[in-house]
């Protein structure tokens, strides 16, 4: 199979010496481009290193597809080697499975249409997109010269006919109307606030209705509408402050797409909720999102920002002059305060902090660059630090939210030709460091910035940091290794040196370390959110 793969002109093959990483850079090439690519394994434990990325792809749509190499049945359960049981073995996490046994000559007009619906199913087909597993037996010998693939249908005519768009669902006018009729009250717009996440469709669309309604808009940078000056950048400290939180308190909250991190809004989600305010979760692709339990409505029909615009401004679902709500004024005018409040904080700090690094990553992307953000607190600092930016796309794997598999997910989107900077701490780097091995002759080009607090910096803001005792506390949560990441890097022929990067890319990839220390971020953090809640509530 390898073989075939390599012989086929139409598709690059990049090789990984680990299939872990493999993966993770196949997702990372479903999420830069939404088509799926194929990771290839052998047979045995180098199958189950693909779980963890199969896994992200699942709860997060990305499609992929996996090949995972087998021993022929006859050899399954009997001692072989390398032979383990691969049937179905990432469970209900894969859109489809198949298992078309040894091949042969026989089984040969079967495989385009196995391979074309491989392809529909990762793409959606079912359900969303998503991860598919083939678990494809070999009998010896296992090298051979790739043949001709067995005939198309004639005159090129494709197997399949393109996947159902499931994108472009919309919503019945009845239901919009209904959404609409929540919004307003009479020719009165209800205070609300629009919450975008990832996935959240036509953001042109959600960024219009809140203009229309008055709304602010509280988004993920993956959203695609952290840009403009409906964007609130400091929603996380803002709701620190109980009085802004309380004075703010809309009668409707509107969310599309995926959850953030903030545990905060999502406090004040419920909260908001339990004192009236009607939640609608608009979602794609057909999962179900409403972390809090407390939605009203979930509708899943991307098309329903441009729907729901068109049905508030209708003469038909209500009388009179639309009045605007002032919600949007008044968030934006805290953002104001709370931008100048960080300011002033950041300004009268000497040395890298993680703050600032994030904040110079997020403004420092050139157009069209793509930024992916480790989970942990960089994901956190990146949301409710990070400055508005049109035209980048920021990916993180916030799936299942692990720390795995990041520098890998980088080198996959940056392996589809677009500039790339992957933000990430020294634990998730260390985690994934097999993914340095060979990285400096891919052909990329990738920043990478590792934000070194030697150990789990997150860990210090959770009650067992002060609960614990100290040496405890570092053993099981901080975990400080003291590897010296460049030299690390380094080792593997890299271009790697101190926080900040040099102005003006080269080619390939370059490595900055940050060096930074957990206990005094955690006080930077606090600091900061101090200074927020002090601005607006002065
Ligand atoms: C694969 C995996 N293992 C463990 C975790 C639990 N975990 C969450 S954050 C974290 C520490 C990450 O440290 P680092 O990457 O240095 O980021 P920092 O917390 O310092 O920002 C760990 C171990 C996880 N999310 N994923
Ligand atoms: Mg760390």
């Amino acid at each position: 199979m390898a073989l075939a793969l390599a012989a086929d002109d139409r598709l690059a093959v990049h090789v990984f010496h680990d299939e872990r990483a493999a993966a993770f850079a196949a997702l990372g090439h479903g999420l830069a481009t939404g088509q799926p690519a194929i990771a290839l394994c052998t047979s045995g434990t180098a199958a189950t290193h693909f779980h963890a990325a199969v896994v992200e792809a699942d709860l997060s749509s990305v499609p992929l597809i996996a090949c995972t190499a087998d021993r022929p049945p006859e050899l399954w359960d009997i001692g072989a080697p390398q032979t383990i049981d691969q049937t179905h073995l990432y469970g209900s996490s894969v859109r489809f499975f198949a298992q078309p046994g040894v091949p042969d000559a026989a089984g040969a007009p079967r495989w385009r249409p196995l391979g074309a619906r491989t392809v529909a199913e990762a793409a959606g087909w079912s359900d969303r997109p998503g991860p598919v597993q083939l678990n494809l037996s070999f009998r010896d010998p296992l090298v051979g010269q790739p043949g001709e693939l067995p005939p198309g249908r004639p005159g090129g005519r494709p197997w399949h006919h393109r996947p159902v768009d499931q994108a472009a669902r919309s919503l019945p006018p009845a239901a919009a109307a209904e959404l609409a009729a929540t919004v307003r009250d009479g020719s009165r717009i209800r205070s609300g606030v629009i919450i975008a996440g990832r996935a959240t469709s036509d953001p042109d669309s959600v960024l219009a209705l809140a203009g229309r309604l008055g709304w602010p808009v509280l988004a993920d940078h993956r959203s695609g509408c952290r840009t403009g000056s409906r964007s609130i950048q400091h929603f996380d400290g803002l709701l620190r402050s109980s009085a802004f939180a309380e004075r703010a308190m809309p009668e409707v909250i509107l969310r599309f797409g995926e959850a953030l991190s903030s545990k905060v809004l999502s406090g004040w989600i419920a909260t908001s909720s339990a004192a009236g305010a009607t939640v609608i979760s608009v979602v794609d692709r057909s999962r179900w999102i409403d972390p809090e339990s407390v939605a009203d409505h979930v509708v899943a029909a991307p098309g329903a920002a441009a729907a729901i615009l068109d049905a508030v401004a209708s003469p038909t679902s209500g009388s009179g002059q639309l009045e605007p709500s002032t919600t949007a004024q008044q968030w934006e005018a805290a953002d104001r305060l709370a931008a100048a409040a960080v300011e002033a904080v950041l300004a009268g700090i000497e040395g890298p902090n993680e703050i600032h690094v994030t904040r110079q990553v997020v403004a420092g992307l050139p157009a069209g660059g793509a930024l992916v953000v480790a989970s942990s607190m960089p994901v956190r600092d990146v949301e409710w630090f990070g400055p508005s930016r049109a035209s980048i796309d920021v990916f993180a794997n916030r799936g299942a939210n692990g720390i795995d598999g990041v520098l890998s997910t980088a080198i996959g989107v940056a392996l589809t030709g677009r500039s790339t900077t992957v933000l990430l701490g020294d634990v998730a780097l260390l985690h994934d460091s097999s993914a340095l091995t060979g990285l400096r002759h891919r052909p990329v080009r990738l920043d990478v910035v590792v934000i070194d607090n030697d150990g789990g910096g997150i860990f210090s803001f959770l009650p067992q940091a002060s609960l614990l005792e100290a040496a405890t506390f570092e053993q099981l949560f901080g975990t400080p290794h003291g590897t010296d990441l460049i030299a690390l890097c380094q080792a593997h022929g890299l271009d790697a040196g101190r926080w900040p990067l040099e102005d003006g890319g080269t080619d390939g990839v370059r490595v900055a370390v940050a060096t930074t220390d957990r206990a005094a971020n955690v006080a930077l953090h606090d600091h900061l959110n101090r200074a927020i809640v002090k601005a607006v509530e002065s």
